[in-house]
């Protein structure tokens, strides 16, 4: 069953970023839950046992966990040219999907992946890449749950921009353990089609960030989500479709914005 699934940053620094609430983690937990959202994907600063303890206490699922507060807090990224940086890259992020498993949900490596730098070559960069996925996806797996990794449109990187590069790239890791996430905001930027883009990944996607093609709830843009939502169905997802979308009017009309068309899209089968 598709299940839906809204985002909450607690990291400052990321002001201005697509995210649905901002405020305190339980004024988040609550608007959701009473909006009937199945879950939270968190971008945290770090890991937090104050978090943990307040989404356990709402009874929402996680529903994934950013690792991005790694760039924007602390600049870390793994495809740094500096060897010290990108140790301290994994390090920052196996925090993350720690705390991700210990909530029962796989960790996000979208903006940590970086980019080819004019220091190193595009072989280097990918290489710095994989040994980053390969630990943190043993690491998850050992823990029960996935990694997921996410193609960024051009804008925020140039390593892999469309779901099928990143398809190859991700099995031609020794790991089976990491999921594509696809993004429906960079898609548009970077797919031919994006029904046929999903088809083709299938199993391979492991989580969707659920956003219009100007970055706000679906239903305020020019996405036509109809079949992308039967491509979901068809390839048989069963995982999050997560508002990953600017707080436009407001978080809590972008929150509303995004449950409506959830059960537009989704509608519950009983
Ligand atoms: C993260 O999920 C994402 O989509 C990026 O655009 C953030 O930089
Ligand atoms: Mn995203």
């Amino acid at each position: 069953m598709i299940r839906s699934a809204i985002t909450v940053s607690l990291v400052p620094e990321a002001k201005g970023g697509p995210f649905v609430f901002w405020d305190r983690i339980e004024n988040a937990c609550q608007a959701a839950a009473e909006l009937g959202f199945d879950a939270i994907e968190i971008f945290p600063a770090a890991p937090d046992p104050a978090v943990r303890a307040a989404v356990e206490a709402s009874g929402l699922a996680v529903a994934a966990v950013g690792t991005g507060a790694g760039w924007v807090k602390h600049q870390l990224r793994f495809t740094d040219p500096d060897a010290a940086t990108r140790a301290h890259a994994i390090e920052f992020a196996r925090e993350i999907v720690d705390f991700a498993a210990e909530l029962g949900a796989p960790a996000i490596i979208g903006s940590m992946q970086g980019r080819v730098e004019p220091e190193a070559s595009r072989d280097e960069a990918l290489g710095w890449l994989s040994e980053a996925l390969e630990t943190l996806a043993a690491r998850a797996e050992a823990r029960g749950v996935h990694l997921l990794y996410e193609p960024l449109n051009r804008y925020e990187t140039n390593l892999l921009n469309r779901l099928e590069d990143a398809a190859c790239f991700l099995l031609s890791l020794r790991t089976p353990n990491v999921r594509l996430l696809a993004d429906l905001f960079h898609m548009n930027l970077e797919e031919k089609s994006l029904p046929e883009s999903i088809r083709a990944a299938g199993r391979l996607i492991g989580h969707v960030h659920f956003a219009d093609s100007n970055r706000r709830a679906i239903g305020l843009g020019h996405t036509d989500m109809e079949p992308i939502a039967t491509a979901l169905q068809e390839i048989g997802y069963n995982g999050y479709v997560s508002a990953e979308v600017l707080p436009y009017p407001d978080s809590h009309a972008a929150a509303q914005q995004t449950i409506t068309a959830f059960r537009q899209f989704f509608p519950s089968p009983c």
